[in-house]
């Protein structure tokens, strides 16, 4: 199984009427959220998709650094919900359930999702979601939902040490590559399903079935971020995706997706 994308294969066979109807393909970007986010200010509509094989300033929150060699699964989707900018943080959410269900799915992998952002298998992130939008004034004009998926990558040899840790792939859960279009697709149609599910039914829904994959809820964890550091359980997260975590003396504190990491102890 190559490395490489076979560009032709990205829409055989893609069973949806919205997302990836329109598909931008490079070898290499800087950010595929970047790429997007062009498309999007010259009127892109909603679903493009932007892809690349490899990233040179693959992005995660706050301007970190997203590791994005060649045999991952790097893209960013553009949508234009009638949404307030402060619910955009649902689409995070949902791409989490759509990226943790298609990995079940697909490869048999128990895998997991740790708030706010990520995918983990085995304990360690495997998937990486990146929300940006565009508002003027209180108008949300378009998110960009940026997904990295660790695919047929060699943690070991691809990754920096310090990444071997909290860091895997697909590839190292199942001992072998998969096929990167035929993952890409099934993304793209269960995104789309759920994102019609959101669209008709809300968030709730989303967010229940995101909860069943959450089972870093009732352990205890710790919060940082913003020169912030709280520990607490992480007794659930709530309609506006926050979470809500039980602190030591009993009291409870709302804590917003943000700019937040959470550090679970198991
Ligand atoms: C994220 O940020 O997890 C969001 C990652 C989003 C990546 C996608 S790829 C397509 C699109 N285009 C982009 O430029 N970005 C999006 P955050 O929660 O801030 O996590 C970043 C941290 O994860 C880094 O500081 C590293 O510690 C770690 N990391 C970096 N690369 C990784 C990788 N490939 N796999 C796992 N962990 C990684």
């Amino acid at each position: 199984m190559p490395k490489c994308i076979k560009v032709e294969k990205l829409q055989e066979g893609l069973k949806t009427r919205l997302i990836g109807k329109c598909i931008f393909f490079a070898h290499e970007v800087g950010s595929t959220n970047d790429w997007a986010k062009e498309l999007a200010e010259l009127d892109a509509p909603e679903g493009t998709v932007a892809i690349a094989e490899t990233q040179t300033s693959g992005r995660g929150r706050l301007g970190r650094k997203w590791i994005s060699p060649k045999g991952g699964l790097w893209f960013s989707i553009i949508f234009r919900p009638k949404l307030k900018p402060h619910e955009t943080v649902k689409l995070m959410f949902l791409a989490c359930l759509a990226v943790a269900e298609t990995l079940r799915d697909l490869y048999g992998l128990k895998t997991e999702t740790k708030w706010p952002n990520d995918v983990l298998v085995d304990g360690r992130k495997v998937c990486g979601i990146l929300s940006e939008m565009k508002t003027v004034g209180e108008k949300m004009e378009y998110v960009i939902i940026g997904i990295g998926v660790n695919a047929n990558l060699d943690v070991e040899k691809e990754f920096p040490k310090e990444l071997w840790e909290t860091a895997t792939s697909i590839q190292k859960a199942l001992g072998r590559k998969i096929s990167l279009e035929e993952l890409f697709k099934a993304l793209l149609e269960k995104m789309e399903s759920l994102y019609r599910q959101f669209l008709k039914e809300g968030f709730m829904p989303i967010l229940e079935k995101w909860k069943g994959y959450a089972s870093f809820l009732g352990c205890e964890v710790e919060v940082h971020g913003d020169g912030e550091r709280l520990e607490g359980t992480a007794s659930n997260v709530d309609e506006d995706g926050a979470l809500i975590l039980k602190l030591k003396d009993g009291s409870t504190k709302r804590v917003f997706a943000g700019d937040l990491s959470l550090k679970i102890k198991r």
